[in-house]
């Protein structure tokens, strides 16, 4: 199959460049300005021409690339018709959560003709971590690598690769996304499927019309490549695999791994995971396949396609005129779709690299613990939307999600300024549970009543509280796999198990010592999922299921910390062109 389909592609060659796109710079910290022109853009992908909301008129957007300790000026101008607002996704933003991005959390939406600059520093991070928009689905297709370097003369701790190559997933859709999005919760049914995914940007050839669209990924023999990839398609955590080669885990999430070598990888929406790929001493012409295709585990639809894209051993001569049929062409093996065996096995393997330059510093003593659980659930078909009173969610309902049985109501304004100018009342109260209030077999028999509650409720957290926090999967609809993302912080998993969390016996087993650090993290599909984290940045940070799906439904809530005493410890005030809703 594959050599008779090589024949007829004529391949789209990605030309990525080594990231040597640094100035030089004597100083330490430098400031890095980027201009985001949000514009319409037509493109065709399977056949199918539409016009997207791009940043630049580029897709996947531009690249991002600084060093720890840079500032970053990014001035966002917003030329369409949606509000749009940009988050830079596992950036810590300390003291800085205006520069946040999530609509309607830490900013209204720039409107249509207007600007935003947004101003940040990173402080001791490194590594790959993405940018994407953060209002309805526009982050379909506005998203890009964000990519931190080492300070100047700090060497990663791992063989120094000869090129580094960002590999960006995504999902398309042929239709509107905005759309899709609409009409899913106009019906209160689950939403159209995408059409595809992507590897940066391209579909690749195993989708009918899309051969041409083909990611091929250049490589030289005997030398290692440092693959920094990235989930950003909405609903869909994704197993990925290069046909005869294995992968070596060295980050995930801008975080430093213990090393581990793996033919596949499981990587949900929302997380990174740096890899080393060493090339054969000498394959010459060889070419394999590398694959993706989701790990599911819920009961709804979803698209089960497989994105391909195509790694090239490069010849000698530079300009090839054989017809590229003659080349041998493997496929990876991925695991089947619903292989939670395989996605438990990888993340224990999962281990911060905690070595004195880079320690994991678990906290020890826990001040707040707290219990959530992480489901789906339904609304009652609402008298507005539906005069007949039928819905297309589960037994004519709406679908609904909820932490705690609270299902996220979005204010009409941002919830950060509330916080900062003392002004809550009437957007948001500060009783967000810290457990169910009616506890139930969280993982066992059907509930009768799946009814949801709502609410803008949010758990204030004093400055420098450690929280240990378990997420609870349940199975009311079914259970499922959830990627949790917390904003404003990196989190330690110290712990993961099946069915419901036992407060006497799982403690026990806690990794308090290695465990991997993390802003996003999959709760097991009936299972839980046990974080510790210190909450030193004060703000309004959201904290949402990464499914985008779920997110709409209102899985999602969002923390208050509040300041500390020193000036350091304290939020700054917003900056002058803050958006207003
Ligand atoms: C996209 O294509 C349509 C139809 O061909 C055209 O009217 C429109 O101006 C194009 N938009 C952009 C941004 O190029
Ligand atoms: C953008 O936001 C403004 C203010 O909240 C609102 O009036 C307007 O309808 C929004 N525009 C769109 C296209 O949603
Ligand atoms: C960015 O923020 C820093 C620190 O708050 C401030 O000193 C600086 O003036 C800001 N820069 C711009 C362009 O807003
Ligand atoms: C690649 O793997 C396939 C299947 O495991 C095997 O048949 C083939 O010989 C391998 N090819 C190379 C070049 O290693
Ligand atoms: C994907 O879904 C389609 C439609 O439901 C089905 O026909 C097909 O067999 C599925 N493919 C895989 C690989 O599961
Ligand atoms: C690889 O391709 C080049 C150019 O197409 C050709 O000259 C060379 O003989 C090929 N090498 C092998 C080992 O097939
Ligand atoms: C996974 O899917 C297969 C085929 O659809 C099914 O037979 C099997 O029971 C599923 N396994 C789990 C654990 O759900
Ligand atoms: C009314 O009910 C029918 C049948 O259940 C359904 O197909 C239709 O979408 C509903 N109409 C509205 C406005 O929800
Ligand atoms: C739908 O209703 C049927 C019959 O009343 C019931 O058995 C089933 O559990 C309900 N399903 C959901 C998802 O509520
Ligand atoms: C919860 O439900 C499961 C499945 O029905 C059952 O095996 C388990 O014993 C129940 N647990 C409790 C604490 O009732
Ligand atoms: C659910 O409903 C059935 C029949 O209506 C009833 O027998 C059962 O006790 C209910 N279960 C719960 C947990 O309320
Ligand atoms: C929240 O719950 C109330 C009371 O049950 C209901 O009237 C309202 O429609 C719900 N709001 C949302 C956004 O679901
Ligand atoms: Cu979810």
């Amino acid at each position: 199959m594959g050599v008779a389909l090589l024949s007829v592609i004529k391949l789209f060659v990605f030309s990525f460049v080594t990231l040597g796109l640094i100035p030089q710079q004597t100083l330490a910290s430098i400031t890095r300005h980027y201009k985001f022109d949000i514009q319409m853009k037509n493109v065709t992908r399977l056949c199918h021409m539409k016009s997207i909301v791009t940043v630049n008129g580029q897709f996947p957007g531009p690249r991002i690339v600084a060093r720890e300790g840079d500032r970053l000026l990014i001035r966002v101008v917003n030329h369409v018709q949606s509000n749009i607002s940009i988050h830079w996704h596992g950036i810590r933003q300390l003291q800085t959560g205006w520069a946040d991005g999530p609509a309607y959390i830490t900013q209204c939406p720039i409107q249509s003709g207007n600007g935003y600059v947004y101003n940040f520093t990173i402080i001791g991070q490194r590594g790959t971590l993405w940018w994407h928009a953060h209002i309805s689905w526009l982050r379909s297709t506005i998203y890009g690598p964000l990519i931190i370097l080492p300070k100047r003369g700090v060497p990663y701790p791992f063989t120094k690769p000869y090129k580094e190559v960002p590999i960006i997933f995504g999902e398309w859709w042929n239709a509107d996304p905005e759309a899709v999005i609409n009409q899913a919760l106009q019906t209160g049914g689950g939403p159209n499927v995408s059409d595809a995914y992507t590897i940066n940007g391209l579909p690749g050839p195993l989708y009918n019309c899309s051969s041409k669209d083909t990611f091929k990924l250049k490589v030289q023999a005997g030398k290692t490549y440092l693959l920094r990839l990235i989930n950003a398609a909405l609903n869909d955590e994704l197993f990925f695999s290069i046909a005869n080669h294995t992968l070596k885990v060295v980050e995930t999430d801008a975080v430093y791994v213990k090393p581990f070598e793996t033919n596949t990888i499981l990587i949900a929406p929302g997380q990174t995971t740096n890899v080393l790929l060493k090339t054969k001493p000498n394959y010459p012409n060889a070419t394999f396949f590398m694959t993706a295709r989701p790990y599911v585990t819920g009961l709804g639809t979803f698209d089960n396609s497989t994105l391909a894209g195509i790694l090239e051993y490069e010849t000698t001569t530079l300009h090839s005129t054989l017809p590229m049929n003659k080349l041998p062409l493997h496929k990876p093996i991925l695991p089947v779709l619903n292989d939670t065996t395989f996605a438990t096995k990888f993340s224990n393997k999962l281990r911060s690299l905690n070595t004195p330059q880079f320690p994991a510093n678990v906290p020890q003593k826990v001040d707040k613990r707290l219990f959530f659980t992480i489901g789906l659930g339904t609304n009652p078909c609402s008298q507005q939307n539906h005069n007949n009173q039928t819905c297309q969610g589960p037994n004519g309902t709406m679908f609904a999600a909820s932490i705690n049985n609270v299902s996220f109501a979005m204010p009409n304004t941002a919830l950060l300024q509330s916080h900062f100018s003392g002004q809550s009342k009437g957007v948001y109260s500060p009783d967000f549970p810290i457990s169910p209030v009616t506890p139930f077999n969280y993982t066992g028999a059907q509930l009768n009543n799946t009814n949801v509650g709502n609410g803008t409720k949010l758990m204030v957290l004093p400055f420098n509280t450690s929280v240990e926090l378990v997420l609870q999967d349940t199975s009311i609809l079914g259970a499922e796999s959830h990627p949790l993302h917390l904003h404003g912080f990196n989190f330690f998993v110290v712990g993961q198990g099946f069915g419901n969390f036992d407060q006497d016996k799982d403690p026990k087993k806690f990794n308090l010592i290695d465990p991997v650090g993390r802003n996003t993290v999959g709760v097991p599909s009936g299972g839980w999922v046990a974080i510790r984290f210190l909450a030193d940045n004060p703000g309004v940070w959201f904290m949402h299921c990464h499914l985008e799906i779920h997110t709409s439904w209102g899985l999602k809530m969002a923390w208050v910390v509040l300041d500390g005493k020193f000036p350091n410890q304290k939020l700054l005030p917003p900056p002058l062109d803050l958006p207003k809703c």
